[in-house]
């Protein structure tokens, strides 16, 4: 193994920034420009934190502490001005270290401890991109359990399982997969429906901030205006839209704007949800009926809004295929819990356990559509193989 180097927080200012060091002459760098407080020689033993300066020849760079985290693992905490951190990482490139971003820094030292196991190495580095803490929980969970476990069990018992009952439990781990996937990396939430039932309203309840401009002029959103809201166990990056109105853009008129209209039309395709916002408290239910033909294919949470009004629409008169709606008011934030439950709800998140083998990285997805697919070879093994110890995408 060479001689790497990454810094491994954010970029931009901090109080603190971490370079990790690796290598196993890595204490032979640092010999040459780390000086200890104390004047004593350093020791570089797994376990110490040294304190002391980086030095550029008689230049002091930067007092910093240096954690000895194991056999040529050193991680140099030096003060967070980038101008510091480039001038350590020059003299470290300029000692013979390759410098790497972190996360390939990552995948090579995980890979060098688990050599074994992709999939572990996988759930670690995947492990601080999670979008929500129950998300953590099932990745973390991958790394013993979950796929890592099923992969392994495949492998013992790959000649004793019939290929097709693999290509099965492949097809449900990629089902599992999709519902997993608003907990462990985000989803998109459309906020649709005619003008003015408080879509933007709805927006800014969620989100606990006004994001989105309310007025009661009909037309009032133009623009998308979008925000990330943790809800319940997914993460949702929530997309106010503007009114559609096929009436209005017929007959010309100018308050709804056509091309505004098209790209609610354009979100509400590549949204995972689409949240129908209609107005209770109106008699006529203003859905223009190529609305409800593009709505077959997705999933709909029908949001009867305004119930804080006396009701004037019957809900018995809705499209049967909008399903049950949920009664809010997105004025006084009432019943957002029960919104939240029934997103959930169609989503499938609710009650996903996390130890279920789930595909979290577009590397172990292609392999499990391999082993998936009808045309599979009959042999699965070198692909389970593969799947195990395959070389990870840092
Ligand atoms: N009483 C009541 N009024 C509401 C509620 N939600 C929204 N409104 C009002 O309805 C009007 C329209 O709200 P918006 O949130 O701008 O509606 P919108 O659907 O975003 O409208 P467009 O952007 O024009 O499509 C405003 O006057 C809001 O204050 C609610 O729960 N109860
Ligand atoms: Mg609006």
């Amino acid at each position: 193994m060479g001689l790497f180097a990454a810094v491994m927080t954010g970029p931009g200012a901090g109080a603190i920034a971490t370079i990790l060091l690796v290598g196993e002459s890595a204490h032979g760098v640092l010999s040459d420009i780390f000086q200890p407080s104390g004047n004593r020689p350093p020791i570089f033993q797994a376990g110490r934190i040294l304190l002391g300066h980086i030095v550029d020849g008689d230049d002091t760079v930067d007092q910093v502490t240096i954690g000895c985290e194991g056999p040529g693992t050193f991680a140099i905490h030096c003060h967070g001005n980038p101008l510091i951190v480039e001038r350590i990482m020059k003299l470290l490139q300029g000692r013979g270290v390759e410098l790497l971003a972190a996360e390939r820094l990552l995948a090579r030292t995980f890979a060098a401890e688990q050599p074994n196991d992709s999939i572990a190495v996988e759930a670690k580095l995947a492990l601080a991109k999670v979008k929500t803490l129950e998300g953590v929980r099932i990745i973390a969970s991958q790394m013993e359990g979950g796929l890592s476990q099923k992969v392994r069990q495949w492998s013992l018992e790959i000649d004793s399982v019939a290929a097709d009952e693999i290509a099965r439990q492949a097809r449900q781990i990629l089902r599992d997969s999709e519902v997993a996937r608003p907990i462990v990396s985000g989803c998109t939430l459309a906020l649709i429906g005619p003008p003015n039932t408080g879509k933007s309203t709805l927006l800014n309840a969620l989100a606990g901030c006004e994001k989105a401009i309310v007025t009661d002029i009909e037309g009032t959103t133009r623009d998308w205006v979008s925000c990330e809201i943790l809800m319940g166990p997914l993460a949702a990056t929530v997309i106010d839209t503007a009114g559609l109105d096929a009436d209005a853009v017929a007959a010309g008129r100018d308050e709804i704007d056509p091309a505004a209209q098209a790209r609610s039309i354009e979100i509400l395709h590549r949204a995972d949800l689409v949240l129908l916002v209609l107005d209770l408290s109106r008699p006529e239910v203003r859905i223009d009926p190529k609305l409800l033909e593009t709505l077959a294919g997705k999933r709909v949470v029908t949001v009867l809004n305004k119930s804080d009004l006396p009701p004037r629409l019957d809900p018995a008169a809705l499209p049967a295929r909008l399903g049950a709606p949920v009664r809010i008011s997105a004025r006084h934030a009432t019943d957002l819990d029960n919104l939240i439950g029934a997103i959930g709800r169609t989503l499938g998140v609710a009650d996903f356990d996390p130890h279920t083998p789930i595909a979290f990285t577009p590397r172990q997805k292609a392999l499990l559509e391999r082993l998936a697919s009808a045309a599979a070879p009959s042999n699965p093994a070198a692909t389970i193989a593969t799947l195990r110890h395959g070389p990870v995408e840092g």
